[in-house]
């Protein structure tokens, strides 16, 4: 009877390599009324008024905050979007992306 031969089989690890993130910030200006970055950052990041009013107050007081992190793509759609909110309204609100260390 012919043996049966077991071959080793080397595990091959599945390489799902994490997305890197990227932080949106929100910038502080002397222009863009509290109440309206408030509600920019309520509707396009979906922050409770609590958590909106202390990003706010956060980035009035030390130039600037980190809103939250997504994927490359999510960060600079939000930022391009939450800039062009103010913008439409002519002030000069600003949000910028960076990558996550
Ligand atoms: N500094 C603005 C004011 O006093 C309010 C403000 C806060 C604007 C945060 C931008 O990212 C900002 N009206």
């Amino acid at each position: 009877m012919p043996e049966t031969v077991v071959k080793p089989r080397t595990k091959t690890q599945p390489k799902t390599e994490r997305p890197k993130l990227y932080k949106v910030i929100l910038v502080n200006d002397d222009f863009t009324p509290r109440e309206f970055v408030v509600t920019v950052l309520k509707g396009e990041f979906k922050l409770s008024e609590d958590q909106a009013h202390r990003v706010m107050i956060t980035a009035h007081t030390r130039g600037v905050c980190v809103v939250a992190v997504f994927t490359r793509d999510v960060a600079e759609t939000k930022a391009t979007r939450a800039t062009d909110a103010g913008k439409a309204k002519g002030y000069p609100l600003l949000f910028t992306t960076e990558p996550e260390e």
